[in-house]
C-alpha cells in the first residue's frame, strides 16, 4: 500500500486526562483517533513514538491488563490521541459475534468526535482469534479504523510482510473489504512517517 503522507508533525504532546466511563470523559470539542488491542501489543509505547515527546506520555507497562481506563492525550491543542485500555479483557461471545457493551465499546460507537481507531496487532505472531473477533465486531458496528502490525524491529521486513498476508487472508473471511494497514516499531520509529501521514489527511478531511 503507498500512502502520500503529507507532511505533519506534532509540536506539543500533553497528557489530557483519564476516564473510566463514557460520561467522564472530555467534552468532544476536537477530533480523536484511538488506539485499540491486546494488553501488551505495543499502544502507550506507540502513542509515545508517533507524538515524538522526549520521557514518556503513555505509561509503558511490564505488568499488562491492569488499567481499565481511557487516557486522553492532547496534541498541539488540536486533537487528541486516545489510548484505550486492552481487550485481552472483553468477554466476546463467537458465536453472536458481540462484546461485552462495557465503555470502551460504548466510547466507539457513541463518540462523535471519533474519526477512527488503530486496531494494534502483534507483527510476531499469527492471527489471533480475539484480534479477528474485535475487528469483526469494529467492521459490524461501523467503526472507522485501519491495522498497525507492532514490533516490526523484532523480524525481518520479509516476515513481518507474511504476518499482515496471512492476516488480510483470515481476515478476508470474516469482513468485507480490506482496511488501511501499517506496519510500526517504537524502537526504531518505522511506521511513524506513514501513520502521521494518514492521521494528518483524516484530520483534513
Ligand atoms: N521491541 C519492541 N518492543 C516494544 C514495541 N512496542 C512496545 N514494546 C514493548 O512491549 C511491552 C508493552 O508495551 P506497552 O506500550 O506498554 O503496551 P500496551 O499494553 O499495549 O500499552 C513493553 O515492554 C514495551 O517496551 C516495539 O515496537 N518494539
Ligand atoms: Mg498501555
Amino acid at each position: 500500500m503507498e500512502l502520500v503522507a503529507s507532511p505533519m508533525k506534532i509540536n506539543t504532546a500533553e497528557f489530557e486526562t483519564s476516564a473510566k466511563s463514557l460520561d467522564t470523559c472530555p467534552a468532544p470539542g476536537v477530533p480523536e483517533l484511538a488506539f485499540i488491542g491486546r494488553s501488551n501489543v505495543g499502544k502507550s509505547s506507540l502513542i509515545n513514538m508517533l507524538s515524538g515527546r522526549r520521557g514518556q506520555l503513555a505509561r509503558v507497562s511490564s505488568t499488562p491488563g491492569k488499567t481499565r481506563l481511557i487516557n486522553f492525550f492532547m496534541m498541539d491543542q488540536k486533537w487528541r490521541l486516545v489510548d484505550l485500555p486492552g481487550y485481552g479483557y472483553a468477554k466476546i461471545s463467537k458465536k453472536a459475534r458481540m462484546i461485552f457493551r462495557d465503555f470502551v465499546s460504548e466510547y466507539l460507537v457513541e463518540r462523535e468526535n471519533l474519526l477512527g481507531v488503530f486496531v494494534l496487532i502483534d507483527s510476531r505472531l499469527p492471527p489471533q482469534e480475539i484480534d479477528l473477533d474485535y475487528i469483526s465486531w469494529l467492521a459490524e458496528s461501523e467503526v472507522p479504523f485501519a491495522l498497525i502490525f507492532t514490533k516490526s524491529d523484532k523480524l525481518s521486513k520479509t516476515a513481518a510482510q507474511k504476518t499482515v498476508e496471512k492476516f488480510y487472508k483470515v481476515l478476508s473471511e470474516r469482513i468485507e473489504g480490506t482496511p488501511d494497514h501499517f506496519v510500526s516499531s517504537a524502537k526504531n520509529g518505522g511506521g511513524k512517517k506513514e501513520i502521521l501521514g494518514y492521521i494528518g489527511q483524516n484530520l483534513e478531511a
